[in-house]
């Protein structure tokens, strides 16, 4: 756990509503990290010692911003003022949730919007009046772009980069970016959450911002801040992650999509090769799903339970990206949001309760950030053999995941040094004897093993 720049927070002047000093930051570096989509902050807080134990080195939240009112998740995603008063919690809130993570070593990265604000006119969640292009005491319709490309001045065709960046996402008033009074103000939200102690940001909607604006907004955050740009891959589309990379890390559509078929429809061979394409390893974040794809259909089905667990054990394996894991809850209908009060405030996720599916606390993956630890920075080898996905940890580790639905015993050629290794997957204890070039292991059905030096 490095704690960087460990400066004490004057909860003192917090208190007093003065600008706070820096807080202490904690680098994000190579441990996964976990979204925890709709989580409010007092739940985060409370959660971050058990996620670090866990293994992960950081948190993303959801969007802490004010936004619109009412029952659906979505309303996060449609900001009305930079006040830190939402339905997830208060400023103060907030600010403890960071210290409580960092106390624990966790790093906290919190999704920014930063291309739009809200569709429509109303009252934000805080009090905040606010009109389609009028935003009092904060944005006029100067400050908005109206494209005049498309009929409704939303976008229609990704094909067009103008449409894409100048246009508007489903209604949201887009942000004329290229306006430096614009890019002040989104640089100051920023600056006033790294102020807090936010080690770093995705940044929601990246690839509907000029790279030169978004240069304009980020240039001068403090040094340390990590961003996540959000470039979804499209193909044959002019805008794509490799024009953002400046930025930081990108979340790697491809990886996810690639990875569907393999578990659901039982394709063990497509994972070789599954990194063409792609970003290099060091640009990307893995994943399986996030809060989107899992309601869109592009990636593995959530409630296909076995293959989404085997398609996280796949990418905790693997050594492509920094791996990031969602955790959310149960949902039937694609709008849903979380349990609220009466007062629209979510209420703290609580492990083991409904319908909250704490996916960061599951068995494998745990067993598979230990794996991880275990085989370091051994350069991962994918192969197929007999419909089971191999993955080889150079002579440290190996996983063998089995999606199909016969439990399966293999002979397979093995660069695992000879010696004991027991499977950080399995319950039985048994210990599997590596002696010459070749291993036999026993994977169950819609089951993995991962094998690890037994005196390690
Ligand atoms: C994102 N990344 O680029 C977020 O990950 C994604 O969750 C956001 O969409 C989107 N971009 C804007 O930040 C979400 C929902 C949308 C929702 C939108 C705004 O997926 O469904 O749109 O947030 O709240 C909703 C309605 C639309 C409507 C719009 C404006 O679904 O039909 O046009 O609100 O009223
Ligand atoms: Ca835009």
């Amino acid at each position: 756990m490095r704690v960087l720049r460990s400066v004490a927070v004057s909860s003192v002047l917090l208190a007093a509503g003065v600008t706070v000093p820096r807080s202490s930051h904690v680098a994000v570096d190579h441990r996964p990290g976990v979204q925890l989509f709709q989580w409010t902050w007092p739940a985060i807080g409370r959660e971050c010692p058990t996620i670090a134990d866990v293994g992960f080195g950081f948190v993303q939240t959801s969007p802490p911003q004010e936004s619109i009112t009412g029952p659906a998740w979505w309303t996060s995603y449609q900001p009305v003022s930079y006040r830190l008063e939402s339905k997830l919690g208060t400023r103060a809130e907030f600010a403890a949730m960071i210290d409580a993570c960092h106390r624990a070593g966790v790093a906290v990265v919190v999704d920014a919007i930063v291309n739009h604000m809200a569709a429509g006119d109303g009252v934000g969640f805080a009090g905040t009046v606010y009109h389609h292009f009028e935003y009092p005491g904060l944005w006029t319709a100067a400050d908005f772009h109206h494209c005049g490309l498309t009929p409704d001045d939303d976008i229609a065709n990704y094909m067009d980069d103008r449409q894409v960046q100048t246009c508007e996402l489903v209604n949201l008033a887009d942000l004329d970016t290229s306006r430096p009074n614009v890019r002040d103000r989104l640089r100051q939200y920023l600056t006033d959450l790294v102020t807090l102690g936010v080690d770093g940001f995705r940044i929601d909607a990246a690839k509907h911002i000029a790279v030169d604006d978004l240069r304009g907004i980020v240039e001068g955050l403090p040094e340390g801040t990590v961003l996540f740009p959000e470039v979804i891959r499209g193909r044959g589309e002019p805008i794509q992650p490799e024009q953002y990379t400046e930025f930081g890390r990108q979340y790697e559509f491809g990886y996810a999509r690639a990875l569907a078929p393999v578990f659901s429809l039982v394709m063990p061979e497509r994972l070789v090769g599954i990194h063409e394409g792609l970003l290099p390893s060091e640009e990307a974040i893995s994943f399986v799903d996030n809060h989107d794809t899992e309601r869109n259909g592009q990636t593995v089905d959530r409630r296909a339970l076995a293959a989404h667990r085997l398609a996280e054990t796949f990418l905790l394996a693997d050594d492509y990206g920094l791996p990031m894991i969602l955790s959310a809850y149960q949902f039937t209908n694609r709008d849903e949001g979380p349990p609220m009060d009466a007062n629209g405030r979510v209420a703290d996720a609580e492990c083991g309760t409904e319908p909250w599916t704490c996916a960061h606390r599951a068995d494998h993956v745990r067993a598979m950030i230990a794996f991880r630890g275990a085989v370091g920075d051994a350069p991962a080898t994918i192969s197929e053999h007999d419909r089971l996905a191999i993955v080889s940890r150079g002579d440290l580790g190996l996983v063998a995941i089995n999606p199909g639905t016969a439990d399966k015993t293999v002979t397979i050629p093995t660069s695992l040094a000879p010696a004991s290794y027991h499977d950080l997957l399995g319950d039985s204890g048994a210990s599997v004897e590596v002696t010459g070039p070749t291993v036999t292991i026993t994977v169950p059905a819609a089951g993995a093993v991962a094998l690890v030096r037994a005196d390690g």
